[in-house]
């Protein structure tokens, strides 16, 4: 009997840990270091926290379940401070002088070690109770990575005021673009059913200071803006709001009509505008605190503004007028491209919206994503940033691979993100960095921010691959600080979702850091873009021309002739290097300066053309190639002799992906040396991996039910 019971305990405890990855980087498991285990439980011996709020109640909770799985003890929590409190959490608190409160505005905080010996306090404030949740989790950030918290004097305030993420979730629970199964929020249980994920979502984002979500997909659907479907909205509001998170819609701009009221969506028609300013009312009524409307316009299809030869800002400032009375705020995207102007792709968001610059109302922001093209594993950044400097600028980063292996690639994106960031526009001298463009400090603008186009669905981890959490959670922390480095957020990450063992965190931040490049190498080398297969974007077709719209033709792109291959885009070409400051142009108009990574983004060059190498650009591309494929092998490598410090679960899961990842970096290697070689004519040198198939096997690869189309 005994022994019986013992087996179910067992089992029960394995059950318990069973890393599915639902729980995110706030796995909270027991702290390994008997030393620091030992500090941690002396600070937190007695917990003093003050205030009633629901976000208040939050903190507490999150506090309870974090430290009795940290140190296995539950904590003994207050209301008030008393003679024995080792830890202190409140809202202004009175430890702390006005002027050290005063720097942190609504969402900083501060985290400092107050008073001596037997009266030594840990003090966690903030202005608001926001602040103070967002404290909480970075004092457990601490505690989960490690870190010593003997003496602390940590003040942190975000470098932007929009922290957020776009869902391109359908109210039918696709997910567009989405690898992760569906859409985590059931419109159709809403508003009665709250589902857990719900909460747990808020919570996740809340640990790393994300405080707004789209709802919906920029391929809007209307009906999320009738009665019934507003107080959908209204149950998720509610639930959000304690984690100080905004909820924002997508406003698909031929609502008016859609809705049977009237016969047209004309910005200055006052029958449309009355009709928002409605709409926009009833939405308050029911969230008081809605962050605004996110828009996609003239755009792929959608409706917009020039349906009635009216222009982007006459459109933004229609909606922007009918919400400004709320506080609200209007995000148009600058994602523009049109099959009737036949100028180069690259040029055309430009060539709209500079012009407009300083006509919008000032709680519009311009979202522009990095680069100009779309989601590229790499482009240059996109020349809108320092060219509207009257125009707050919101970035638009995507969290889902659409273009980057999509469900079953690891791709580590805080390289991608850091390199648009740390890109220096020029606009007002050297130094004036994408960042800076987009956190406001460059041109003096309050309102700023940072957007990812989300990679979470109801997959029990949440993101599909284990490593997806990784890019959700690179986006949060670089919306809170750009400044942060991307190896030390993989490093917090691994520790937070893994382990702290040392040899393990190094090797896994390490093959994080180097995942980009080598998918950059076995998917697009040397600033190639823009070649995979039609629609579902999943693996590679270089090949594809006949589409209706020029600019969906991968060979639009890539230009590969007899004579060479690759996008002019100096003076002579398109000119789309005309749209960036000579800072920046300067070194990339000139293919002896460009660096190799831009050189055909920028350059149609000859196959002859001599590398930096020494070799020929065809045998550069070969060699590229042929080093991703090599470069998956080694992350193969890496997981087998790290990953077996970790659960059986990731392990194996991580382990099939990689395999996967493998094959799929050989059919890219192949499938594109194979095309190009029919322009190039020359042999893929013998050092390197031969095709396993012909051209015309890679050809006629179909995948009819790829994911997220
Ligand atoms: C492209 C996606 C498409 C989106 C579009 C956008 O393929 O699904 O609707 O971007 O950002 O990358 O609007």
């Amino acid at each position: 009997m005994k022994i019986y019971s013992l087996l179910l305990l067992l089992l029960f405890h394995s059950t318990l840990k069973a890393e599915d990855g639902y729980r995110l980087w706030l796995r909270y498991d027991r702290v390994t270091n008997s030393r620091l285990l030992e500090s941690y439980a002396r600070q937190t011996r007695s917990i003093a926290l003050t205030g009633n709020t629901p976000t208040m109640a939050l903190a507490e909770k999150e506090l309870l379940t974090a430290l009795s799985g940290l140190t296995g003890r539950k904590p003994e929590i207050t209301r008030q401070q008393g003679a024995t409190t080792t830890l202190l959490i409140e809202t202004a608190s009175a430890k702390l002088s006005k002027a050290e409160l005063s720097t942190l505005g609504d969402e900083g905080f501060i985290i400092k070690t107050t008073g001596t010996g037997a009266g030594q306090v840990l003090v966690i404030t903030a202005n608001t109770d926001r602040g103070v949740l967002y404290g909480v989790f970075h004092f457990l950030r601490l505690l989960q990575t490690q870190e010593s918290i003997a003496s602390l004097n940590i003040r942190s305030v975000p470098r932007m005021k929009l922290r957020m993420l776009n869902h391109w979730d359908n109210l039918d629970r696709t997910v567009e673009r989405g690898y992760a199964g569906f859409s985590i929020w059931n419109w159709h249980t809403l508003p009665g059913y709250i589902d857990q994920r719900y909460t747990d979502y808020a919570r996740a984002n809340a640990s790393l200071g994300i405080n707004g979500t789209v709802l919906t997909n920029v391929n809007a659907n209307a009906t999320v803006l009738t009665p019934p479907y507003l107080q959908k909205v209204k149950a998720l509001a509610d639930t959000y709001r304690p984690y100080g998170i905004k909820v924002y819609l997508t406003a698909r701009f031929s609502a008016p009509v859609e809705s049977g009221q009237l016969p047209t969506a004309d910005p200055l028609d006052p029958r449309v505008q009355l009709w928002w300013k409605n709409k926009i009312s009833e939405i308050y009524a029911l969230v008081p605190d809605f962050g605004g409307f996110l828009v996609k316009a003239n755009s792929e299809g959608q409706p917009g503004p020039q349906d009635y030869h009216r222009n982007h800002a006459e459109g933004a400032n229609m909606l922007a007028d009918a919400i400004a009375p709320f506080k609200g705020i209007v995000i148009w995207r600058a994602f523009v491209y049109s099959a009737e102007v036949s100028d180069d792709r690259h040029k055309q968001a430009y060539n709209e919206f500079v012009p407009l610059d300083g006509k919008f109302r000032p709680n519009v922001l311009v979202q522009v994503k990095n680069g100009a093209i779309d989601f590229m594993p790499r482009e240059p950044f996109h020349p809108l940033f320092g060219a509207m400097p009257q125009t707050p600028l919101l970035m638009e980063f995507q969290v889902t691979q659409e273009y980057l292996g999509q469900g079953t690639h690891l791709v580590y994106l805080a390289p991608l993100f850091k390199e648009c960031l740390d890109s220096d526009t020029y606009s007002k001298g050297k130094g004036s960095t994408v960042a800076k463009v987009v956190d406001g400090s460059l041109q003096g603008h309050a309102l700023n921010g940072m957007a990812g186009v989300a990679n979470i669905g109801t997959d029990i981890n949440w993101t599909g691959h284990p490593f997806g959490q990784a890019n959700w959670y690179a986006l949060g922390r670089l919306a809170w600080d750009h400044q942060l480095s991307a190896a030390a957020i993989a490093e917090e990450w691994v520790r937070m979702s893994y382990t702290n063992d040392p040899g393990f965190v190094q090797e896994i931040t390490r093959m994080m850091l180097a995942s980009r490049e080598t998918m950059v190498q076995y998917m697009n080398p040397i600033g190639l873009h823009h070649i995979m297969a039609t629609g579902h974007h999943y693996g590679p077709a270089p090949w594809i021309a006949d589409l209706s719209r020029p600019e969906w033709n991968p060979v639009y792109y890539h230009r590969a002739d007899s004579a060479g291959i690759g996008f002019d885009r100096t003076s002579s070409g398109s000119n789309a290097l005309g749209q960036y400051h000579p800072g920046a142009a300067a070194t990339w108009a000139d293919p002896d300066t460009c660096p190799e990574e831009y050189l055909l983004w920028f350059h149609h060059l000859p196959w002859q053309h001599r590398m930096k190498s020494g070799r020929s650009l065809w045998n550069e591309l070969c060699h590229q190639y042929n080093q991703g494929v090599e470069g998956v092998a080694r992350m193969q490598e890496t997981w087998e002799k790290a990953g077996k410090k970790t659960d059986e679960q990731r392990y194996r899961q991580v382990k099939m992906l990689l395999n996967i990842q493998h094959q799929e970096a050989k059919w890219w290697r192949d499938a594109c040396l194979l095309y190009f070689q029919t322009f190039s004519r020359q042999p893929i040198p013998a050092v390197y991996g031969q095709p396993e198939h012909s051209l015309d096997y890679y050809k006629t690869l179909r995948f009819p039910y790829a994911p997220g189309n």
